[in-house]
């Protein structure tokens, strides 16, 4: 291997599964400026330990709505799916193992952002804030330790800032999609793309302040909560929030992913990478509330953006996860790539198509290098009750 092509092939090397893979390896390297104690979670690490099932979820708001958001009314619900494929049998809809098994979970309402957050929004907090999203720092090389069998060998000219975003040039003539991770063809690490310059250094969000931030990691999404007074959804609170009160159904609408020829999300048509047909009339992001809110009046809960939440992302939780406001497993477990810190990102993004990882179903679930940032991935941010009254609003 060529010196120089190292710093990709650690991107491809590290990353397994869909395009979650693409997303590990390329900043492991960021330095933290705010940890996940300092960053709103304070109500997340307050469960209820007296009694698992505890009193009734909360169903009614306290205060009033918060600009920009709506009151998502606690209730219970089944998370995940039972309708696990065998091997070997036909399985269009991609479903993974670890959706199963489907489980019944409480969660306390709260507040969500209405839509995701925007480059306005995302521009406002770091101009008062001074930010610097993890994108725009370079990488050390020491940060590859554990990762890179000899952090020596990555060159120096490699070290540079950057995201992952869609190879527009990757080898049409000789693409194969049948060998796993062959997904990796279509994604390149992008020097100086970030949050401002959404594909490269040439590309700008001026004219897109409508659509939602991208290029941001697990850290950034913190920072931002802080500043906001949020905090991350849990992975619960964020299926819940996108199922709209409608049980056992694939999509946030119903079951049919185009009904009546009527585009709901944002999401890739044709195969991917190679048939890009845009028919929904967005190649990338699109400016937020684009396409129809689900039941509880949230945008975008499907397709458009990737969003982070608070969980940490093991394959096996749905077995373990505890009924009442599940906060996700105390560690990471990606068997494919132990090594790599994953939290969970939900509702799939422009990149998803029904050939791959069709992350816009209400239980498709993404495990993310939390370091990563990417073009496709952005956020939004919730507050509970409990984040109210500590804060006497
Ligand atoms: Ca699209
Ligand atoms: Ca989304």
């Amino acid at each position: 291997m060529k010196s120089s092509s190292l710093i990709p092939m650690i991107i491809f090397v590290a990353c397994a599964g869909f395009l979650a893979w693409v997303l590990a390896g390329s900043q492991s390297l960021i330095t933290s400026e705010v940890s996940s104690d300092e960053a709103g979670q304070t109500a997340l690490d307050a469960p209820d330990k007296k009694d698992p099932n505890g009193p009734p979820p909360i169903t009614e708001p306290i205060g009033t709505a918060p600009k920009g958001m709506v009151w998502i009314p606690g209730g219970t619900f089944k998370m995940g799916t039972d309708f696990l494929v065998k091997p070997g049998k036909p399985n269009p809809d991609r479903i993974k193992l670890d959706e199963y098994p489907q489980h019944e979970v409480m969660v306390d309402g709260f507040w969500m952002d209405i839509t995701e957050v925007t480059n306005t929004q995302f521009a406002k907090f770091v101009e008062e804030t001074k930010y610097v999203t993890s994108a725009e720092k370079i990488p050390k090389r020491e940060d590859f330790i554990g990762i890179v069998p000899d952090i020596s060998l990555i060159p120096e000219e490699n070290l540079v800032a950057g995201a992952l975003v869609f190879n527009e040039d990757f080898d049409r003539k000789n693409f194969r999609d049948d060998y796993q991770g062959w997904e990796y063809q279509a994604w390149k690490y992008q020097k100086d793309a970030d949050w401002r310059h959404p594909t490269g250094p040439d590309t700008s969000i001026k004219d897109i302040m409508d659509h939602p931030v991208v290029n941001v990691t697990y850290e950034d999404c913190l920072a931002y909560c802080k500043w906001a007074g949020k905090r991350l959804p849990t992975e619960a609170e964020w299926e819940y929030a996108a199922r709209g009160g409608v049980e056992d159904e694939k999509y946030n609408w119903g079951n049919e992913l185009v009904p009546d020829g009527k585009y709901m999300c944002n999401y890739w048509q044709g195969d991917f990478p190679l048939d890009r047909q845009n028919k929904d009339g967005f190649l990338n992001s699109s400016p937020v509330k684009s396409f129809p809110p689900n039941r509880f009046g949230l945008y975008d809960m499907s397709g458009n953006l990737w969003e982070w939440v608070s969980d940490y992302y093991r394959q096996d939780y749905f077995f373990h996860s505890p009924k009442r406001n599940p906060k996700g497993p105390d560690d990471w477990l990606d068997p494919a790539e132990p090594e790599i810190e994953k939290r969970v990102t939900r509702g799939g993004s422009f990149m998803c198509n029904t050939n791959n990882c069709t992350g816009y179903r209400n239980a498709a679930r993404m495990r993310s290098d939390v370091t990563s940032p990417c073009f496709h991935t952005g956020f939004r941010c919730v507050i509970d009750t409990s984040m109210i009254k500590k804060s006497g609003k």
